[in-house]
């Protein structure tokens, strides 16, 4: 069975589990009760009055995140200063959610630092919320920020992983499906020309986990591995905070981006 591996906050220190999911003999790391339920609703609140105060059309996000600017690397820094105060402002008085992660997981996954990434005197975006309603689509996709976005400093990390953060789970459906195969470079005559992959790329009888959002339980993939979001099932949104980080080469330390 490959199952996801659920982690009580108190446990803290997590042994061998970041190495299993480097390895993908694991699915996902979901820590339980990372962040307050009653903030939860505090940000999901927020951000459901900034979607319909600011219309976003298809964008339905606030932050920036790189894949989207990959070719407009002036751009991408640019917009990424821009979005700071908008994003703070949605943790206007309490605990900032990816302040804790940086925090927490250096202590949780035993690493030597965990810092925002930087190149020369820009710094990466910290950060993306993300929305999805019952409109939404979610491709079968991959992130791998060596293959996607050589250009950027952060290309040269190793062992991508992906933080998920639910802030407020849809009614049905939402589920982050994670396939148990990575991605190949021999697989881009799968790619779709908008985004993501056709299901054909995913192998016969492969392994996969459906995992249910739910809100304030962190989790943290191999986004090597396939995966995609499940369609939502009624009017509630799927509200989540997302980040990427990434190893220095040789170096026990981690770098996040979004
Ligand atoms: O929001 C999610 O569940 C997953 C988003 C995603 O594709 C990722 O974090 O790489
Ligand atoms: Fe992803």
């Amino acid at each position: 069975m490959w199952n996801p591996i659920i982690i009580s906050v108190k446990d803290k220190k997590l042994g061998n589990a970041l190495n299993l999911l480097k390895s993908a003999d694991t699915p996902a790391l979901v820590l339980k009760n990372f962040f307050p339920k009653e903030s939860c609703d505090i940000v999901s609140s927020r951000v459901t009055e900034y979607f319909s105060k600011n219309k976003c059309g298809n964008n339905k996000k606030i932050g920036i995140s790189l894949v989207s600017l990959r070719n407009d690397k002036e751009n991408y820094f640019k917009m990424a200063d821009a979005a700071r105060s908008v994003i703070r402002n949605i943790f206007h008085g309490m605990q900032d959610p990816r302040k804790k992660i940086h925090s927490e997981l250096k202590e949780i996954l035993n690493i030597d630092d965990i810092s925002i990434a930087k190149e020369k005197d820009s710094r990466y975006a910290c950060g993306v919320i993300r929305i999805h309603d019952k409109e939404s689509e979610s491709s079968l996709h991959r992130d791998n920020v060596s293959f996607e976005a050589p250009h950027f400093s952060v290309s040269n990390l190793k062992s991508q992983l992906s933080f998920v953060l639910p802030f407020q789970s849809p009614d049905k459906g939402g589920e982050l499906q994670l396939f148990h195969q990575r991605w190949k470079e021999k697989d881009e005559k799968f790619r779709r020309v908008d985004f993501g992959y056709y299901d054909e790329v995913i192998m016969q009888n492969v392994e996969s986990v459906k995992i249910s959002p739910t809100k304030g339980d962190l989790m943290v993939i191999n986004p090597n591995l396939y995966h995609r979001i499940q369609p939502v099932v009624g009017e509630k949104l799927r509200i989540t905070l997302n980040m990427f980080a990434g190893f220095l080469p040789n170096k026990n330390e981690i770098l996040t981006w979004s």
